[in-house]
C-alpha cells in the first residue's frame, strides 16, 4: 500500500505537498493536528498532517470500499477535510482547481444515501403509524401496507393477531398466517349472493357505479348465470339510453342468452317496463355511467328509484381504482340507496386490500366480484374466506395480485 504522511504549519501547507508529490488526483485519507514543542503548551507549534494515497487502486479492496462509501476527497476539490478543522490561526486558502469525484465513489455513495433514506422513510413510518407493530409482525404489517390496506385497518388487524397470540407463537410463521386469516374474515362483510323475493313475485336488482367499471357486463353475468344455470326467468332494463353503444352492447347480451330487454328514458317507463315483466324471477336494472361528481345525474337516478324501488341496489366498483377514488364514489352513490358493493376487475388489481379498506371504512358489504371480462364465467359469490385468502397470498408470495387469483382458483 502506497500511504504518504506530509506535515505542514497548516492545512494549506500540508495539501500542498500532498499535491506536488502525489499529484492532483491524490485521496486524502486523514488528517490530524496536533501540536509539537514548547513548554507546558507554552509556544507549541500547531503541526497539521495528511494522509493520502496517490490513487484509490493503490488502497486494499476493503479500503476502497469503505472510501467509496464516503464522500470523495482529494487534494484539490475540497482542502478542508472532514475529521479536522483547519489551524484556528490561519484560515484555509481556496482550492485551486475542482477535480472530477471518481463515478465509482458517487454511485456507491448515492446507492448509500439512497438505502439510508429509504430506511429513514420505514422508520418515519414504522414510529408514526404503527408504533404498537411488533418487529416480528412488522413484515405482515408492511406487506398489508403494500397490497392497499389502509394503514389504520391493517394496524387493526395486527391488534387482534397480537392479542390472540403468545409471544412464541408470534414467531411462528403458521400461527401469524392462521390468525391473521381468522382476522380478515371477520373484517370483511358479505351480503350474500342475490335473494330471491317470493316466486310469483319478481326480484328487482339493480346496477349502479361509475363509468366503465364494468356494469352491464356484470348485469350480463347476473343474467346468464341466472337463466342458463339455475333456470330462472330474467328480464333486462336498462336506463343507460346516453350511448347507442351501451343500448346495443346489452341487446347483444339479451339476444345471446335469449331474455327480454326493456330500454327505459324515464322513472315513469322504468314503473311500467318493471310492471310488464310481472312473470320475471328476476329483473336487473343496468344503468348509465355516472361521473361520481356529477350530483345531477345521481339525483336523476335517485328519480328512477323513487318510481320503482329495487329490492337490492349494488355499487359496482373497480378493484383496479385507489381508496380514496372508491369511498368517493361510495360517499357519492348512497343517495341512491346502495345496500352491496360489487368489486370488478380483480384480474387487473393492483392489491386485493383496497376491498377491505373500502368495506371497512364505508361499513358496507360485499355481494360479488368479478374477475374477468368472460361472461358467464367470470363472476363468484364475494365470499370472506376467499378473500381473506385472496389478500394473504399476495402478502406471502409478492406476486402481482392476478398471479394470487390464478393460484387461489
Ligand atoms: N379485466 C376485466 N375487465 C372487465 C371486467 N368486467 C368488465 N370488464 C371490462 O370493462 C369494460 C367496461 O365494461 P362495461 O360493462 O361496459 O362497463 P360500464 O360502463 O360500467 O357498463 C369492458 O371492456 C369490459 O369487458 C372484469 O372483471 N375484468
Ligand atoms: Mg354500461
Amino acid at each position: 500500500m502506497k500511504l504518504k504522511t506530509y506535515q505542514g504549519k497548516t492545512m494549506a501547507d500540508a495539501l500542498g505537498q500532498v499535491k506536488r508529490h502525489l499529484g492532483r488526483d491524490a485521496v486524502i485519507l486523514s488528517t490530524r493536528t496536533f501540536t509539537r514543542g514548547g513548554v507546558f503548551g507554552l509556544c507549541a507549534r500547531p503541526v497539521v498532517e495528511v494522509t493520502a494515497v496517490r490513487d484509490l487502486a493503490d488502497l486494499p479492496p476493503a479500503m476502497r470500499r469503505s472510501r467509496a462509501a464516503q464522500p470523495a476527497a482529494s487534494a484539490s476539490p475540497s482542502p478542508t477535510p472532514r475529521e479536522a478543522p483547519p489551524p484556528r490561526s490561519r484560515p484555509t486558502p481556496a482550492p485551486p482547481a475542482a477535480a472530477p469525484a471518481p463515478v465509482e465513489a458517487l454511485m456507491a455513495e448515492i446507492g448509500s444515501l439512497k438505502h439510508l433514506v429509504s430506511n429513514l422513510v420505514q422508520e418515519t413510518r414504522r414510529s408514526r403509524s404503527a408504533q404498537a407493530v411488533p418487529g416480528s409482525l412488522y413484515d405482515t404489517y408492511t406487506g398489508l401496507v403494500s397490497g392497499e390496506v389502509a394503514e389504520c385497518v391493517a394496524q387493526r388487524l395486527i391488534d387482534s393477531v397480537r392479542a390472540d397470540l403468545t409471544e412464541r407463537e408470534l414467531h411462528d410463521a403458521d400461527c401469524v398466517r392462521g390468525r391473521l386469516a381468522d382476522a380478515l374474515k371477520n373484517m370483511l362483510p358479505t351480503a350474500g349472493p342475490i335473494q330471491l323475493a317470493r316466486p310469483g313475485e319478481p326480484t328487482v336488482i339493480a346496477l349502479v357505479g361509475p363509468t366503465g367499471v364494468g356494469k352491464t357486463t356484470t348485469v350480463a353475468k347476473l343474467a346468464a348465470n341466472f337463466c342458463l344455470r339455475e333456470k330462472k326467468r330474467v328480464g333486462l332494463i336498462t336506463i343507460d339510453t346516453y350511448r347507442i353503444a351501451a343500448v346495443e352492447q346489452l341487446r347483444t347480451y339479451a339476444q345471446i342468452i335469449d331474455v327480454p330487454l326493456e330500454i327505459v328514458v324515464s322513472p315513469a317507463q322504468l314503473r311500467e317496463a318493471v310492471g310488464r315483466m310481472s312473470d320475471c324471477d328476476v329483473i336487473l336494472i343496468d344503468t348509465a355511467g355516472r361521473s361520481q361528481r356529477d350530483a345531477i345525474k345521481i339525483r336523476e337516478l335517485r328519480s328512477y328509484f323513487e318510481a320503482v324501488t329495487p329490492h337490492e341496489t349494488h355499487l359496482v366498483l373497480s378493484s383496479t381504482c385507489g381508496a380514496s377514488v372508491l369511498m368517493e364514489a361510495i360517499e357519492r352513490f348512497r343517495g341512491v340507496g346502495v345496500d352491496r358493493v360489487i368489486f370488478t376487475k380483480l384480474d387487473e388489481a393492483i392489491g386485493f386490500g383496497v376491498i377491505l379498506t373500502c368495506l371497512q371504512k364505508a361499513n358496507a358489504r360485499l355481494s360479488y366480484l368479478t374477475t374477468g371480462q368472460d361472461v358467464p364465467d367470470d363472476i363468484e359469490v364475494g365470499e370472506p374466506g376467499r378473500l381473506a385468502e385472496l389478500i394473504l397470498c399476495s402478502l406471502q408470495t409478492e406476486q402481482a395480485p392476478a398471479a394470487a387469483l390464478a393460484m387461489e382458483a
